[in-house]
């Protein structure tokens, strides 16, 4: 397999999930930017849509969108209990974090923070919107160590990575203790640091690779 990445961004969260389930994989980094590939080639023309993560299977099938590519790598390893059976309320209820990562937190609270063109007066509309859900997170993990309760998945991973984006958009997350803490338990599992290591994210950087 091959993981298409730009350190740091949305890819980080099959890359963790990859180093998570033991599956053998390629990291192949691009520029979010100009999408050029390392080693040469234009990014679009393994994705036509320009992001990443892309996750190409052996066979060459192609995989886009982190959510979804998560689900498809933790059901080659079922051992691993990184996602519940497909078809249980579980597996619901992880779909929903996944979403919820996905649309509330990043397209609908990180990523218009990171758009130099929006002013900072629409920025905060996006902060309050971030402020309310990780308020909601905190409350939530007080009696939870994870967001499926007690057992970690992949919808962990993902939590992980787009609140890392804080200190790069100047949003605060000091007040929420309980998300603190978890995240520190997140980015204790070695196939976190493996994955943030494989990035040259450790430590974390003050600003977005460029
Ligand atoms: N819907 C996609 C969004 C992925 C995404 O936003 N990727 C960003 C990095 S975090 C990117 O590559 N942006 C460059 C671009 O959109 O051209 C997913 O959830 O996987």
């Amino acid at each position: 397999m091959k993981l298409f990445y730009a350190p740091g961004s949305s890819s980080l969260l099959p890359h963790i999930v990859l180093y998570e389930a033991g599956l053998p994989f390629t990291a192949i980094k691009v520029d979010e930017h100009t999408k050029d590939v390392e080693g040469g080639g234009d990014y679009r023309t393994v994705n036509p849509l320009g992001y990443v993560p892309a996750l190409v299977l052996d066979g060459g099938a192609l995989l886009t969108e982190g959510a979804a590519i998560v689900q498809y790598i933790a059901d080659q390893v079922p051992s691993k209990a990184l996602a519940p059976p497909n078809g249980t309320l579980e597996r619901t209820r992880l779909q929903s974090w996944l979403n919820f990562c996905s649309s509330e937190l990043h397209k609908g609270g990180f990523s218009p923070l990171f758009y130099k063109g929006v002013p900072e007066q629409g920025k905060d509309v996006f902060r309050a919107r971030l402020a309310a859900r990780f308020a909601h997170l905190d409350a939530y993990l007080a009696s939870n160590a994870y967001l499926l309760g007690r057992q970690y998945s992949v919808a962990d991973a993902h939590l992980f990575v787009v609140s890392n984006w804080a200190p790069w958009v100047n949003f605060d997350l000091s007040s929420y203790g309980n998300v603190k803490a978890y995240r520190e338990r997140i980015a204790a599992r070695p196939a976190v640091r493996s994955a943030m290591n494989a990035e040259g994210l450790i430590p974390w950087p003050d600003a977005q690779p460029s």
